[in-house]
């Protein structure tokens, strides 16, 4: 697939991705219900090169989905790798470690897989939802997001019915290396989203790192 982006928006390109440390730079913020977000301002270094690895090495695809009566386009690019598959960037194995490491998960629960999103402009998206992580089991479980390029609000909201102040949307502006994860009983008592916007906003590549769950 030909993917049409401005590089020049973007600079130092040669230089080579790496992580910073998480430990206390991890900001927890508790949403209520056993449900929290952990945010790591620009975890990735020299974030603009990874995006530009991605963008161009990642098997992006244009998915389509029944809605209703329709087959409609899926409003991003995705691409996933599931748990014995190759990441296609060394920098994503080594997230995933770190991760592992920081979070000390247990073995039914280690960050596995990665589900990549490519939002080209605002009027990519994706809809308010829970993770199916989350919603097939009763457990409390985590899903770690690192987003290069643009930032993109990932919107954040008590589920419906479930409690909660109504309306208490948490905005969490993420791009350029930052880390978020949601977590406890986030992905069943919250929902979360990337809604689209008329602002003009450069691309944004997210990937979430999961657990291997039961379907
Ligand atoms: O792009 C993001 O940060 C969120 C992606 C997401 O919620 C999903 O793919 O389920």
């Amino acid at each position: 697939m030909h993917l049409d982006f401005q590089t020049s928006l973007f600079d130092d390109l040669d230089a080579e991705p790496g992580l910073e440390t998480l430990g206390s730079s991890v900001q927890r913020t508790e949403l209520g219900q056993g449900a929290w977000v952990d945010l790591r301002p620009g975890w990735v270094t020299d974030s603009d090169a990874l995006f530009e690895r991605l963008a161009l090495d990642v098997p992006w695809q244009a998915d389509r989905r029944e809605m209703y009566d329709r087959v409609v386009d899926v409003p991003r690019l995705v691409s996933h790798f599931g748990a014995h598959d190759l990441y296609p960037d060394p920098l994503l194995d080594k997230a995933q470690d770190a991760l592992n490491e920081h979070y000390g998960r247990p073995a039914a629960q280690v960050f596995q897989t990665a589900g990549l999103c490519f939002y080209r402009t605002g009027d990519d998206s994706v809809a308010w939802h829970g993770d199916r992580v989350g919603r097939t089991i009763d457990q409390d479980t985590m899903v770690a997001i690192v987003s290069v390029g643009a930032a993109r609000t990932l919107s954040v909201r008590p589920k419906p019915g479930l409690g909660g102040e109504p309306g208490a949307t948490l905005k969490f502006p993420v791009g350029h290396g930052d880390l978020i994860v949601m977590g406890g009983s986030c992905q069943r008592t919250h929902e979360h989203a990337v809604l689209k916007t008329k602002q003009a906003v450069g691309p944004r590549i997210s990937v979430q790192f999961r657990p291997v769950w039961p379907r």
